[in-house]
């Protein structure tokens, strides 16, 4: 078996739990700004969430629930201001400091590099959010910290295509099986299982329970830190939380011992 040698990370729901009142308050302020009546409610944007992508989630909106707005000329440029607006929107959210990590991230990331792990990024949102993410959640230094940052457009069909995978197996140079993924989705799930990252991990987030995770080594609520009420595990192990130790495991459990 090949050892395991890097952490690839989901962004958002994985690092921080950034939808309901991140991108989604940063979605209404840039339809605000623009005169246009649209409010993304928590339960619409629940829904919403069907399709990954900014950009790509309005114009779901748009045809779903506003298909006059179709016909509006030049649809495309229209909705990438939009979309532009609204990261200016959800970086602010960010250097206010509005969204830290979740638990457990920062004991996480801080064991695998001292244990010499390389570690990646894998995720549908746009690059700049990833670096600010990590700058203002993490620290100054962790967006130097991820060898590969593969985010947003780079590849032309985000989660569930298994593209941005891909992508960043062929950015690290390494095999899926040299690999741990951690994930927050059933889109994300399915995206790393097709690249081959069956050393997956789940850590559900707000608006991802319930969802289909089958495929997944191991599905918990959260990293936790140790003395968290919350339970690391729904199936086993209750109570502990995942640190480098357990993800060896997994890796042992889906490829066998080294
Ligand atoms: C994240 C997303 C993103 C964000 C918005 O999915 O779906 O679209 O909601 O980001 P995942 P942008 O965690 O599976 O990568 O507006 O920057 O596209
Ligand atoms: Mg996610």
């Amino acid at each position: 078996m090949i050892p395991l040698q890097a952490l690839i990370f989901d962004v958002d729901g994985t690092l921080a739990d950034t939808e309901a009142d991140g991108h989604r308050p940063a979605f209404n302020l840039a339809f605000q700004e623009a005169g246009l009546d649209w409010e993304w409610d928590r339960a619409l944007y629940g829904e919403l969430l069907a399709v990954t992508g900014g950009k790509e989630r309005i114009r779901h909106y748009l045809e779903r629930w506003r298909p006059a707005e179709l016909e509006r000329p030049a649809l495309a440029d229209f909705i990438a201001g939009l979309h532009r607006r609204k990261t200016t929107h959800y970086l602010e959210l960010l250097r206010s400091g509005a969204i830290p990590l979740r638990p457990g991230v920062r004991r996480l990331l801080e064991e695998a590099r001292a244990a010499g792990l390389r570690l990646a990024v894998a995720t549908t949102t746009t690059p700049e959010n990833v670096i600010t993410l990590l700058e203002c959640a993490g620290g100054p230094e962790w967006p130097g910290w991820f060898e590969v940052i593969a985010a947003g457009d780079v590849v032309p069909a985000k989660k569930p295509a298994p593209d941005i995978f891909h992508y960043a197996l062929h950015r690290l140079g390494l095999p899926a099986a040299a690999c741990v993924a951690i994930e927050d989705s059933g889109h994300g799930v399915r995206a790393a299982l097709g690249a081959d990252l069956r050393a997956l991990l789940v850590t559900v987030s707000t608006y991802t329970g319930g969802e289909d995770f089958r495929g997944a080594a191991r599905v918990v609520e959260s990293l936790c830190e140790p003395g968290d009420s919350a339970a690391a595990t729904a199936e086993e192990g209750e109570g502990e939380c995942i640190d480098l130790a357990a993800l060896m495991a997994l890796h042992r459990e889906v490829y066998g011992p080294e």
